[in-house]
């Protein structure tokens, strides 16, 4: 009997070679199309893809439980969840590809978007698998369940991570701290501003690194409350981030990952591989799927 706080995902899905054809198209316009930020919409599409496993509530057996299955971002009602701010220019950038492959779930597409983006940015290798399916209004996960940044406590974070979303402390700061190497905060979006590295289109372990070595002072200006580094202050780190360096127990990881990149990215691989798949069963005849980069593809 299936448990009733997961839905089942289709066994019929397309061949794996159908599947890289896809990455290959997302991949492709990522590497056209870079008037955006730091010259990439691949942070943005992590984030879409972590918005919408993010919502999961392993607590919930109601038709709201959340995670990537259902594709409800494409409705109104949770693109207006303030956590989501700033998110429909990574779902215009993938609507594309909806229109060409039709039978692709949002679920499918968004998740395979993020996966894109992180190998395409130098990232490890990420397992995927499809067959998710669009579900109705009636599947919007509640509001509250992303979280906040401006809480900084440790029990705050293990609430979103731990409680709702299962994850051990390990597994929540090296989703946390290889997430937040890319990209940066938009203070049309969420109020917050800059980049927490040097490199924000690149995934490494930098953001462990500038944690551990940098002195984080409150930023002086009239907006939310945020962290900059002394030295240069172009860097930024979020409340929640800074959870990660004050509490011992997460404290512990962020020096083990600063130390040892290639674990860091076989963590990572592997967790966020698992978020994607957050609330959902997959058949036993849906093998992972690894897809090449345009890179090794030679194109
Ligand atoms: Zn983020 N994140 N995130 N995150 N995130 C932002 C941006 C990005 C939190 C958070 O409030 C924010 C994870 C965890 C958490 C990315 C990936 C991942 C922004 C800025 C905020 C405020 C949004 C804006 O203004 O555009 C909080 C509180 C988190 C946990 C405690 C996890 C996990 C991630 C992936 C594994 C990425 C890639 C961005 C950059 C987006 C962009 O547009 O550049």
């Amino acid at each position: 009997l299936l448990a009733t706080n997961v839905r089942e995902a289709s066994a019929s899905v397309k061949p794996f070679e159908e599947y890289q054809k896809i990455y290959n198209d997302i991949a492709e316009k990522l590497r056209e199309e870079d008037d955006r930020d730091d010259g990439s919409y691949g942070p943005v599409l992590v984030r879409l893809a972590w918005h919408c496993s993010g919502t999961y509530d392993q607590n919930d057996s109601s038709q709201n439980k959340g995670g990537s299955y259902a594709g409800t971002m494409r409705f109104q009602k949770e693109q207006d969840d303030p956590e989501n701010a700033g998110l429909k220019v990574a779902q215009d950038f993938l609507e594309p590809f909806k229109t060409k492959y039709s039978s692709l779930s949002y679920g499918d597409l968004w998740t395979l978007g993020g996966v894109c983006a992180i190998q395409e940015l130098n990232g490890p290798k990420i397992k995927w698998r499809p067959g998710r399916k669009d579900l109705g209004l009636d599947a919007v996960p509640p509001y509250h369940r992303l979280p906040d940044a401006s809480q900084e406590t440790g029990e705050y974070v293990r609430s979103v991570f731990n409680s709702r979303l299962g994850f051990t402390d390990q597994e929540m700061v090296c989703l946390i701290g290889v997430g937040h190497a890319l990209g940066r905060c938009h203070v049309d979006a969420s109020g917050y501003d800059g980049p927490w590295t040097f490199s924000p289109t690149m995934v490494t372990n930098d953001f462990f690194k500038l944690l551990l070595d940098e002195d984080w002072k409150i930023r002086d200006w009239d907006g939310k409350r945020q962290y900059t580094d002394s030295s240069t202050k172009s860097l930024m780190m979020l409340p929640t981030d800074m959870v990660l360096k004050k509490d011992s127990k997460f404290r512990k990881y962020v020096e083990l990952y600063a130390k040892d990149e290639e674990k860091c990215m076989a963590d990572f691989a592997d967790v966020f591989s698992r978020l994607l798949e957050r609330g959902i069963k997959f058949p036993d005849s849906t093998k992972p799927m690894v897809f090449k980069t345009l890179e090794e593809q030679g194109l």
